[in-house]
């Protein structure tokens, strides 16, 4: 146990909290994260410290659960990821927007003292530089997701700029995980192609062969996370929201090395409307202020990170 931290992760039934809170609870004990959720979590999850159902837009009960387990951190992870905003854009905007709001202001009123919340590589859009896309540049997105990303983003710098809200932010790539399904994103192929492939030998990809996207494996992500938070705050001179990369590549690409685990695996390719959307967003990122403020450096590339899921996947499997 590092100190005496108590935090709450909100959406830890999702696919970065049902690790997340795995991670923390190792950090910092499983009495001190507390998980909550629309929905119940992973049996691993629900079993293994204290979970509460909390519907983010409920603040009443968002501050009785600060309240009764003396929260010092909260991580908000609840949204509408891009594909699922779209379907429904006034809860996509609502959603996202209020549940910030929410946590901030615990924050800014001072029953809170650090906040984590994730940002996206859908805060960029089609005029923005896609390759080795800066940090500072053009930003257009053209998705609900994206704006509300962006508007997030605003906040959360306008929060730490007038309020001294401790508040910090990464842009996640498309992550790619073997314990939790993806819940509705662009980048969603990078995942289901594994499950499809262990289970029929063949994938239906959404996503053209050629269309190249930011993506990171999931240990990546969460110590990302982790060591972000674990920073001084002084080294911590963005506030709106950090690039971080992990790896880039296509559909065509992650077949070819599935097939080295499957030789008889196939793919097929029949785009839908989330070919436009991944369309709009970057190929690769440049996370070097990243890498300069907090020392990232990413440990996954395409090849170990299909190795470590396809040995974790087999034996889910089995
Ligand atoms: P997810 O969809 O898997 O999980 C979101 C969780 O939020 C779900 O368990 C859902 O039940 C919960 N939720 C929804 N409405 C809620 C409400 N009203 N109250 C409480 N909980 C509610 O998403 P994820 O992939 O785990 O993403 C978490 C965060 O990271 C999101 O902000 C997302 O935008 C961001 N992000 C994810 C990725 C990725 O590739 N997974 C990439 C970039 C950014
Ligand atoms: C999505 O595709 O919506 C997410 C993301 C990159 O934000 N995975």
């Amino acid at each position: 146990m590092i100190n005496k931290d108590t935090i709450l992760l909100i959406g830890a039934s999702g696919q970065i909290g049902t690790d997340l809170t795995m991670s923390l609870r190792t950090i910092y004990g499983a009495s001190h994260v507390v998980a909550s959720d629309i929905k119940s979590a992973s049996t691993e999850v629900m079993e293994s410290g204290p979970f509460e159902q909390l519907d983010i837009m409920d603040p009443v009960r968002l501050n009785e659960i600060v309240l009764k387990y003396k929260v010092t951190q909260v991580y908000l992870l609840a949204a509408l990821l891009s594909a699922t905003a779209e379907k429904n854009i006034e809860l996509g905007w609502a959603l996202n927007m209020r549940s910030l709001s929410h946590v901030l202001d615990l924050a800014r009123h001072g029953k809170v003292k650090k906040v984590y919340w994730p940002s996206s590589i859908a805060v960029f859009g089609p005029t923005t530089p896609s390759v080795n896309t800066p940090q500072h540049t053009v930003m257009d997105p053209n998705t609900v997701y994206g704006i509300s990303k962006q508007a997030g983003e605003r906040w959360c710098e306008y929060y730490h700029q007038k309020f001294g809200v401790d508040v910090r932010s990464i842009r996640y790539p498309g992550l790619i995980s073997w314990k939790a399904k993806p819940g509705g994103g662009t980048t969603d192929y990078a995942v289901h192609i594994f499950h499809e492939a262990l289970k029929y030998g063949r994938y239906e990809s959404f996503l053209s062969e050629t269309t190249s996207l930011p993506m990171m494996y999931m240990p990546d992500a969460i110590r990302a996370t982790l060591e972000l938070m674990e920073a001084p705050a002084d080294s911590i001179k963005i506030r709106s929201s950090y690039n971080v990369a992990g790896t880039s590549f296509n559909p065509a690409e992650i077949a070819a090395v599935v097939k080295q685990y499957i030789p008889h695996f196939e793919i097929t390719y029949k785009t839908d409307e989330r070919q436009a959307i991944a369309k709009s967003w970057p190929q690769s990122i440049n996370d070097s202020l990243a890498r300069e403020h907090w020392n990232w450096k990413h440990e996954y590339d395409l090849g170990n990170m299909a190795e470590d899921m396809m040995l974790n996947l087999k034996k889910k499997y089995k």
